[in-house]
């Protein structure tokens, strides 16, 4: 980081221009920037606004699921969901615990997500009226998460890149799980057949808008190619996520809410219908179904927890003295 190297006399200071070089070397050669390495300011911001509303979607992202722990239907049912939330908490830890490295404030962040001056994963601002959901979230929803977070495991930042890697483990399974839930309801009643093909048709299109604008409408994307923090377009991955998912489905037994949705001959790959970046626009103005719930929620967790941080504060700073 610059930062530390600006109160020592000049002749002392490190030539800015030999640091830029030694960044861009490493880059180059595709090996790791560490949290104690030179980083020019925009590197740094950019992966603290990235890794900060990966952290916030993590958290923000128990509270879908989260409202079904209670009414989950069996016990068995109830330990795999619990230890699923608990798994995204974790998740969101770690990646505050990266954004540290880089200075950033984890009371501050969540200051700014709870704020609305940060953003979180569009997708959490959509309801679970049903079971199937959770099967849908974990199937759909974490499925999109791997294809995105894979290549993140080789992101350029050191912690973030570390942090991923047992992320997409845990991920791994969570996609699994949604899919073995499915599986169960798909061979049970009608009813239940039919509440997976309506959480299927809801969460689609809201999966696919997960990867981020079109890549001809993505400010940030060329940037954090060339510094290796993304390493595949936004476009890019979604075209993965549906060639991986249209599969599953037909073996799943259900379908994708896109009449346009078809093998390209030429590619091998699927081709899909045009996403309605309006609705996305709108989630992320604040309007989508659950944008104000979920806002509301995390910051009643911080007002009515905030006595807790306080005595760990208090204990902790007793123990140091
Ligand atoms: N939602 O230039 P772009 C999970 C924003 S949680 C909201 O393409 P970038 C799970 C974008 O931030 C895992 N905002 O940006 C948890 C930017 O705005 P700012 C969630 C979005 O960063 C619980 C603007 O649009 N995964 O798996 O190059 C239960 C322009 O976009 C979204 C991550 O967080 C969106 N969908 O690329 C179950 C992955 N898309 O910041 C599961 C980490 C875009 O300039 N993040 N925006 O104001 C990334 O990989 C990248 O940040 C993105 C966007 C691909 C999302």
């Amino acid at each position: 980081m610059s930062a530390p190297t600006l109160d020592r006399p000049a002749a002392e200071r490190p030539d800015e221009a030999a640091l830029q070089r030694q960044f861009d070397a490493t880059i180059a050669a595709d090996r790791r920037i560490e949290p104690r390495d030179w980083m020019p300011e925009g590197y740094r911001r950019t992966l603290v606004r990235q890794i900060a509303q990966h952290a916030h979607s993590e958290i923000i992202g128990m509270q879908p699921e989260g409202d079904w722990l209670l009414a989950a239907p069996s016990m068995r049912r109830k330990a795999i969901l619990l230890a699923k939330v608990q798994d995204e908490a974790g998740h969101g830890l770690y990646l505050y615990s990266a954004a540290e490295t880089l200075g950033a404030d984890r009371a501050d962040l969540t200051d700014k997500l709870i704020e609305r001056r940060q953003k979180y994963s569009s997708i959490f601002n959509y309801p679970t009226p049903t079971y199937a959901d959770v099967g849908v979230i974990g199937w759909l929803v974490d499925g999109a998460a791997i294809c995105n977070q894979v290549p993140l495991c080789r992101s350029s930042y050191g912690p973030y890149a570390r942090a991923m890697i047992r992320v997409c483990k845990e991920e791994s399974f969570h996609q699994r799980q949604g899919y073995e839930l499915l599986m169960t309801m798909m061979r049970g009643t009608d009813a239940q057949r039919a509440m997976v093909q309506d959480a299927v048709d809801r969460w689609w299109w809201p999966s696919l808008m997960m990867f981020g604008p079109p890549d001809d409408d993505s400010p940030n994307s060329a940037q954090s190619m060339a510094w290796g923090i993304k390493r595949h377009s936004n476009d890019e991955l979604r075209q993965r996520f549906v060639d991986m998912t249209v599969p599953q489905a037909a073996v799943l037994g259900v379908t994708l809410p896109d009449q346009e949705l078809a093998p390209d001959p030429e590619t091998g790959r699927y081709r899909f219908g045009a996403i309605d970046w309006s609705e996305f626009k709108q989630v992320l103005a604040g309007h989508g179904p659950c944008n104000d719930e979920r806002i509301a929620r995390r910051r009643a967790a911080r007002d009515d927890n905030a006595w807790v941080t306080e005595a760990a504060t208090a204990y902790a700073r007793k123990h140091e003295s």
